[in-house]
């Protein structure tokens, strides 16, 4: 994966210029409507973490899309909250959606079948006002004709049953940006970023977010645990004669009691939770063998205290 730098490309050619289309569109919606999963779908690569969780997302995080005539520069964004959210962890996650939108030239809201209410929220609120093309994508049709969805207490229940099956669309539709239409809404201009350029994101972010995203899959830690989770990478080790990556993370967690249930007895939680990470990461690097080292820390209220969030990237 080409993550790593940031190219300008000076393109000379006058006929090029002027058909060639590149801009930002900025995917936004409601938790759990499957942001990032489209994303990953349009860019065909699994760069941003999706699971059934709602609040995967965390960050903005842009993803290339480039063809000869466009350059679509898709941004990821956490869903939004109706109201301000418990922490201040949620205040700056949702300024990450307000500057997403200020950056965008298309915006595009994802909703999904079941009708679930665009929250009536100023970020949202602010879109009745825009000047920008809004594309509406109306999301999991594969779950079309199911009698109704089931309540939310049925989808805990289903959420807590440690049996259950990876999540597996019955159907998936191809999506698709090149389609001329939606290219038209992209104002014209040259490429910001080089053909292969996938995004400004490191390959150490993307890492911590598969750790990320073995927690919230955990089926070991239930509820708010993996919400208290954020995970930084203390040291990343290219292969060398062995040909392993050498990779240590630490997950922090807001309190004593939290460190203990991720550890599990006798470290069985968090040895779990490096296996399903560690062959994650494996499928990103394209199959680089990774040796995973994690530790788990106590950084006390990490999610209300500005001053970590700004060390976590969270800035406001
Ligand atoms: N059945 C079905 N499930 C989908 C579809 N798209 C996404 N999902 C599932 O919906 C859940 C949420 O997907 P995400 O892509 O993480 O949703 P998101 O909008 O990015 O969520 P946040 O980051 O929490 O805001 C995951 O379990 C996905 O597998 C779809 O087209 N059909
Ligand atoms: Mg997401």
């Amino acid at each position: 994966m080409n993550t790593n730098t940031t190219t300008i490309t000076n393109v000379n050619n006058d006929d090029h210029q002027q058909q060639h289309r590149c801009g930002y569109a900025g995917i936004v919606g409601a938790p759990n409507m499957g942001k990032s999963t489209l994303l990953n779908s349009l860019l065909k690569e699994d760069l941003c973490i999706a699971t059934r969780r709602p609040q995967t997302t965390r960050h903005a995080i842009l993803g290339v899309l480039s063809s000869p005539t466009k350059q679509c520069c898709l941004l990821d964004t956490p869903g939004v909250l109706q109201g301000d959210g418990a922490y201040q962890l949620q205040a700056n996650m949702m300024e990450a959606v307000k500057g997403a939108l200020t950056d965008s030239d298309v915006i595009v809201v994802v909703t999904d079948l079941f009708s679930t209410p665009i929250p009536d929220d100023n970020v949202f609120r602010r879109l009745s006002e825009t000047t920008k093309p809004v594309l509406v994508v109306v999301n999991k049709i594969d779950l079309e004709g199911r009698a109704k969805r089931p309540d939310e207490a049925t989808i805990q229940r289903k959420k807590d049953d440690e049996e259950e099956e990876e999540d597996e669309f019955e159907k998936t539709y191809t999506v698709s940006l090149t389609n001329d239409d939606v290219k038209q809404l992209l104002p014209i201009g040259p490429p910001l970023y080089d053909d292969d350029f996938l995004s400004d994101r490191s390959v150490r972010f993307f890492c911590s977010e598969l750790i990320r995203e073995a927690l919230l899959e955990s089926r070991y830690l239930k509820k708010e645990l993996p919400y208290c989770c954020e995970v930084q990478i203390t040291d990343y080790k290219e292969p060398r004669d062995d040909n392993i990556t050498r990779i240590e993370a630490t997950i922090f967690v807001e309190r004593d009691g939290q460190k203990a249930i991720i550890i599990g007895k006798n470290g069985d939680v968090v040895k779990q939770v490096g296996i399903i990470a560690r062959e994650k990461i494996e499928r990103f690097l394209d199959g680089e063998k990774v040796f995973l080292q994690l530790r788990v820390k106590i950084n006390k209220d990490w999610r209300k205290r500005e001053d970590q969030l700004a060390k976590f990237g969270y800035s406001n």
